[in-house]
């Protein structure tokens, strides 16, 4: 008998009814069915990991221009005018003058900087999550299956029974792969920017009231003469003081000629040595440029019964005495023969008890008086 396909076992039939035989052997197995359709594609995965922190925010901007500074204090009241201040009880030189120094009001403080800006705001918040994507489009049909294993054979005789089903077809290909998954949710908000630079300082305030007008500074001679005697009585008295206390200060040693101090140091020194003493006290030696001058100088030599070096030499020019400066004599009291530059070496000069003046060797050891 000749073996049939499954897809031809209905035309077989008609053959065995025509020719009956004994029975047949079974039929064979049907082939495999054919692949399935593609499946669908499949779900959107999972959603992603939540992101990374945000860097943190950009700089602050630079503040605003600060505020202008407010008003200034109101100017202080001006000072008295002219006279028409009553004298105090106490006068002194100071209390007097005030009255002739009226000033206008100062002018006001300037105001100070604008504050700083405060930080830039911070971030604005992350936004609503997205919508999920479509779902992927179904896949393609899958391929055919695979022809199904041949069926043993039917008993002899009878047709056989009608062969088995074949197996379905293998599964299709799975569908393609779902679309990504949504991002995941934004990460947590990134911390607030540096703090800004300051803004501009602020314009300068408007100026301060006008102070209040100052009292009255029309003259008042009456007042003004009661014044100045006051302090008339006041400078004499000083006077009187000051006087008092330099004789106190000069004795025994000290000697007052106008604005000039005479004073002797107490001790006989060659004349380079006098010279430093004097100055290193801020003086020099006694230059008495007047009679006055030299009567005092005479009066500590008298008092110490000691002849004293003068400034002046003659080191410069033989003959020309001269002060310190350089500058000529403007005074002198020589004794009578001198100066003789006695054995051409006399070019310092001293001063006797009588007040006459010799020129002398500076190398000899004399009174120190130094003038101040
Ligand atoms: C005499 C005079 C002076 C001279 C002294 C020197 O007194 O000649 O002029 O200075 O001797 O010791
Ligand atoms: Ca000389
Ligand atoms: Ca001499």
């Amino acid at each position: 008998m000749k073996i049939l396909s499954q897809r031809s076992v209905a035309n077989a039939c008609t053959l065995v009814m025509c020719s009956p035989t004994e029975n047949g052997l079974p039929g064979r197995d049907g082939r495999d069915g054919r692949e399935g359709p593609r499946g669908e594609k499949g779900d959107p995965g999972l959603p992603g990991r939540m992101g990374l922190s945000g860097l943190p925010g950009p700089r602050g901007p630079v503040g605003p221009k600060g505020e202008n500074g407010s008003a200034g204090e109101p100017g202080p009241k001006g000072d008295h005018g002219l006279v028409g201040f009553p004298l105090p009880k106490e006068f002194t030189v100071i209390d007097w003058a005030d009255p002739f120094l009226p000033g206008p009001p100062g002018s006001p403080g300037i105001p100070g900087p604008a504050g700083k800006e405060g930080p830039s705001g911070k971030q604005g918040n992350i936004g609503p999550q997205g919508k999920p994507g479509p779902k992927g489009e179904a896949g393609p049909k899958g391929e055919v299956g695979a022809p199904g294993m041949q069926g043993s054979a039917g008993a002899k005789g009878s047709p056989g029974p009608k062969g088995e089903r074949g197996a379905p077809g293998v599964q299709g290909a799975p569908g393609n792969a779902g679309a990504a998954g949504p991002a995941g949710p934004v990460g947590p908000q990134g911390s607030p920017g540096s703090r800004g630079p300051p803004g501009l300082k602020g314009d300068r305030g408007a100026p301060g009231d006008r102070g209040i007008k100052g009292e009255s500074g029309l003259p008042d001679s009456a007042a003004l003469r009661q014044q100045m005697e006051a302090l008339n009585r006041k400078l004499q008295h000083l006077e009187a003081a000051f006087s008092h206390y330099q004789k106190a200060a000069l004795f025994p040693d000290g000697r007052s000629v106008g604005d000039k101090i005479f004073r002797t140091a107490n001790s006989e020194k060659p004349f380079e040595d006098a010279q430093e003493i004097c100055r290193q006290a801020g003086g020099q030696l006694a230059s008495p440029r007047s009679a006055s001058e030299n009567a005092a100088i005479q009066q500590l030599i008298t008092a110490h019964n000691k002849a004293a070096f003068l400034s002046m030499t003659d080191v410069g020019t033989e003959g020309k005495f001269t002060y310190p400066s350089g500058e000529p004599l403007v005074y002198s009291n020589w004794a009578p023969g001198e100066p003789n530059n006695n054995g051409g070496a006399e070019n310092c000069v001293e001063i006797f008890t009588n007040g006459q003046w010799n020129d002398k060797a500076c190398g000899e050891q004399r009174l120190v008086i130094c003038e101040f």
